[in-house]
């Protein structure tokens, strides 16, 4: 789309007109930097401001726009008062005082999420959910590669929704979490989806009612709307006056799994399309994930044979259910990204019989984890806890299995080595953000495997 005409959709959605805004750019990490370049690029007036001394990207911007004036070091609310606009990033609370003043003196606040909806005329694809996201994200962009479209993955993923923005792009697939989609109004995504909901930033929000309304509005607007027969709470979301497409483990759903003498088959309705045993992605979760990408491919009318090729050839992600090695017989997985109890009981569930050591804990974000229990007493051996909130695991589990704090996960890792005979899976799924002992769970998810190697 050219200039002028987003021009025009900014103004008519949002008020913003390049004569009178004035946005305030609030947090300077990737989404602010991102922001900044792109209203550099239309030519309107901003400013930025961190509550941080040093914001990650403040040598950045300060190089390339020079003239933009940065505030640093605190929220100023004069600086609120003079902004016509405001810009939060997802990790900044819209629940900061300066931002809820700003609110309620009338500032407009908009995402960047909708500054790419304003900006592109092309389909988008938005996928939310508690788990799952990057990885029905990523397997529906190797859909698209296959089937020789122009595509753009990011979002939450990573790459900031504005940095994606090209002319050249036919398809833009985006994966968003609460946070962008709560301060998000104009999505209208061609087709969206939430995957599943299972607790997860208890610590943002006043309750589950509050995560799930946030999950809710990347159906704004009158896309299809992809829903997932399993999960209870994403079947309240349906409405009779949208298209939409189902997906789920069993029959009826549009999108199911089919039992069949020759075995079990991704299939649509009574139509077979993909042998289960061919996806290279392991766990039941996982088959929901492919037939989650099959129905949002179906909306944006990828081809069944690039579909089906992506599917075979997809490893899956980084330090989701990542094998790192066998270690005299006994297999040890990393699956680090398990952040909230749903991932970490999709981890469990992937796993034949009771032979598993789990290693879990960090920080619980305020979630209940006596929801784990269920899965840890059919699945889990020995639970090794570590962490900030070791001892609410602990608690939570009572004396229903072996528990044994350790403190870190070095020392998980060595007790395992300990304790771990033939046919045993040590697992690092930890149900827990990592920001207690690392920098984020990669880090955490490295320093695992690494310890591991360590030991062949
Ligand atoms: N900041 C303040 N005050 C605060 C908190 C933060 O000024 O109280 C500033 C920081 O100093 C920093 C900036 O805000 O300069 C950081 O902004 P941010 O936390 O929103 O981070 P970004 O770098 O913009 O990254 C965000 C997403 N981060 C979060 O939602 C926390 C990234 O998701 C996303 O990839 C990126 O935008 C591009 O879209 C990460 C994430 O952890 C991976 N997401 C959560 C998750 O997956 O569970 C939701
Ligand atoms: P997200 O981007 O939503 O965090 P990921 O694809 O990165 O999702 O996976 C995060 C964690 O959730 C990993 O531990 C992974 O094994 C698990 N997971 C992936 N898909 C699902 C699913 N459909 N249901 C439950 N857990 C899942």
């Amino acid at each position: 789309m050219n200039k002028e005409a987003i021009l025009n959709r900014l103004k008519s959605q949002f008020s913003l007109e390049r004569s009178t805004a004035k946005v305030l750019v609030v947090g300077l990490g990737k989404t602010g930097l991102s922001v900044a370049y792109y209203l550099c690029q239309l030519n309107i007036e901003f400013a930025v401001v961190d509550s941080r001394d040093k914001p990650a990207f403040n040598d950045e911007l300060l190089e390339k726009m020079p003239d933009v004036p940065v505030f640093t070091g605190g929220f100023d609310a004069s600086l609120f008062e003079l902004a016509t606009h405001i810009v939060v990033s997802p990790g900044i609370s819209m629940q900061e005082p300066v931002i809820q003043q700003a609110l309620s003196q009338g500032v407009v606040s908009l995402s960047d999420i909708d500054i790419l909806a304003c900006s592109v005329n092309k389909p988008i694809v938005a996928i939310t959910g508690s788990n799952g996201k990057s990885t029905v994200t990523t397997l529906l962009g190797e859909m698209a590669k296959a089937d020789k479209v122009k595509v753009a993955t990011g979002g939450n993923l990573g790459t900031p929704a504005l940095d994606l923005i090209s002319n050249e792009i036919e398809l833009y697939i985006l994966e968003l979490s609460s946070f962008q989609l709560e301060r998000t109004s104009q999505l209208n995504a061609t087709v969206g989806t939430v995957l599943n909901i299972s607790e997860d930033h208890l610590d943002r929000y006043t309750g589950m009612d509050d995560y799930i309304k946030q999950k809710q509005n990347v159906f704004a607007g009158g896309g299809v709307m992809v829903i997932n027969v399993d999960d209870a709470e994403v079947l309240k979301m349906q409405k009779s006056s949208r298209e939409m497409i189902t997906f789920g483990l069993n029959y009826p759903a549009d999108y199911h799994i089919k039992e069949t003498k020759q075995g079990r088959f991704l299939a649509f309705k009574e139509q077979e399309i993909l042998a289960v045993n061919e996806l290279r992605i392991v766990g039941k979760h996982n088959q929901a994930n492919a037939l989650a990408a099959l129905a949002l491919g179906k909306v944006v009318n990828l081809s069944e044979d690039a579909m089906c090729y992506a599917l075979k050839h997809y490893k899956g992600l980084k330090h989701r259910m990542q094998f790192v090695a066998d270690i005299k017989g006994v297999r040890w997985i990393n699956d680090s990204k398990a952040t909230n109890i749903g991932a970490c009981i999709a981890a469990l569930e992937a796993f034949e019989g009771k032979k598993i050591i789990l290693i879990a804990g960090g920080d619980a974000k305020e979630a209940n984890m006596s929801e784990l229990l269920p899965s840890l007493i059919e699945k889990v051996q020995t639970l090794l806890v570590i962490g900030k909130d070791a001892e609410l695991i602990k608690q939570a589990v009572s004396d229903l299995i072996p528990v044994i704090e350790v403190g870190t996960l070095k020392k998980a890792v060595k007790k395992a080595k300990k304790i771990a005979d033939v046919g045993n899976i040590v697992l690092l799924s930890p149900a827990c953000a990592s920001i207690d002992q690392f920098e984020n769970y990669k880090e955490r998810g490295k320093c695992f495997s690494s310890e591991v190697r360590a030991l062949i």
